[in-house]
């Protein structure tokens, strides 16, 4: 990270000709197990990694927000704290709009900022480079303005930005992890309560994410749909969400579904168990059954919720035939593209990376992007000498 906060603490300097006085950073994330349960109130297991989104910032005595982007080649933004704050089509400022705009409607006192922002969290893969850039700057604005605000509120706040300023309907996983992860571990998050459980990463583990570099097409629409897929199946079953579907219930009354309806329910209900199992077997050290756990889940993401593509499915293939007969890799983030992770045992990593390397392209027609990652701390103050 010293090398990325060094870059935009450069870009700070150059842009606005004097020295920042904070420097903060909110991580990206990989989610273990538990995929698309967390809007329907369910649990997700999901761990911060080591890439992050960075800002070096200082407060202003007015009310006006200066920008610049690292990641866009130096591209600025400016608005005025005193005005309503409005998105511009398309643009990777509406992150920081939106954030800012949602903190005053929370009813947050500040002033204006100057910020130079960037992050090395790989975009469009999967492994939240929006939900890092959401906190990141809730985080700083609780830092100029010593702003009595808790990581969980920076979260929701972020995740609210999304879903009304950016228009994309996201639940609450990748800001909350972004927000509280600790490092070493990942969280057991319940997103009904927004409760969370330590649960440590296995010891002589390491988390190996690899990216299909398949482009992610439709995400957004698909989301949606399965999102109001879900919430067809929680009303017939007569319920808030389909976290309170127990599977007995499910197969009793399956048949009266329509059959992508069932199929969608059926993956979040099951998931739902995965996901509160994983994080037992992990916790126990039960490496078999966190494997046979994550094999199932990607099983149950590709033939019932249907959210892969076949480039994701040969990746899982190449890793699983290195990673033993239990086979725990799956995809990981919102699907139709993206990035799988498996956690190997140290001594396999290699042997998974050139599995990789000399398998997927020829089987793919697309080179991988290999991403060997250790469990972060979340959202906070970088502090540098
Ligand atoms: C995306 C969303 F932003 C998350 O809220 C979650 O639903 C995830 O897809 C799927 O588990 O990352």
């Amino acid at each position: 990270m010293s090398d990325l906060v060094s870059k935009v603490r450069a870009v700070f300097e150059v842009g606005f000709r004097y020295q920042a006085q904070y420097v903060l950073q909110a991580p990206g994330r990989v989610n273990l197990i538990g995929e698309h349960t967390d809007y329907n109130d369910g649990y997700v297991l999901p761990c911060a990694i080591n890439y992050c989104a960075v800002v070096c910032a200082s407060p202003r005595e007015d009310s006006l927000v200066r920008v610049i982007s690292v990641d866009y080649d130096g591209a600025t933004d400016e608005f005025s704290l005193d005005e309503d704050i409005v998105s511009i089509k398309n643009s990777w400022a509406n992150y920081i709009r939106g954030v800012i705009k949602h903190l005053k409607l929370r009813g947050y006192q500040f002033g204006g900022a100057d910020i130079a922002i960037g992050g090395d969290v790989p975009q469009g893969a999967g492994l939240s480079s929006s939900a890092a850039l959401e906190v990141v700057i809730g985080q700083t604005f609780k830092a100029l303005y010593s702003l009595d605000i808790s990581q969980q509120e920076i979260a929701l706040n972020g995740q609210e930005a999304e879903n009304q300023f950016v228009g994309c309907n996201c639940g609450i996983m990748d800001q909350l992890i972004s927000a509280e992860a600790k490092k070493d571990h990942a969280l057991l998050i319940d997103c009904r309560s927004l409760a969370t459980r330590l649960v440590a990463l296995p010891k002589g583990n390491s988390i190996v994410i690899v990216n299909s570099n398949k482009k992610r097409g439709l995400v957004d629409s698909e989301y949606n749909t399965r999102r109001k897929q879900c919430e067809v199946a929680a009303t017939f079953f007569g319920v808030k969400a389909l976290r309170d579907v127990d599977i007995d219930t499910f197969y009793a009354r399956e048949s009266e579904l329509d059959s992508v309806i069932a199929k969608r329910a059926k993956h979040i209900i099951t998931e739902n168990a995965r996901t509160y199992a994983a994080a037992q077997a992990m916790a126990s050290n039960d490496m078999q059954t966190l494997q046979r756990l994550m094999a199932e889940s990607h099983a149950s993401m590709r033939d019932d919720f249907e959210i892969t593509v076949p480039e994701v499915d040969t990746l899982v293939a190449i890793i699983k035939s290195e990673v033993g007969a239990l086979g725990g890799v799956r995809m990981t983030g919102g699907g139709f593209g993206g990035c799988v992770v498996s956690i190997v045992p140290d001594a396999l990593v290699n042997q998974v990376i050139n599995a990789v390397e000399t398998q997927y392209y020829e089987q793919s027609g697309l080179w991988a992007s290999i991403y060997v990652c250790t469990a972060q701390i979340g959202a906070g103050s970088v502090f540098t000498s």
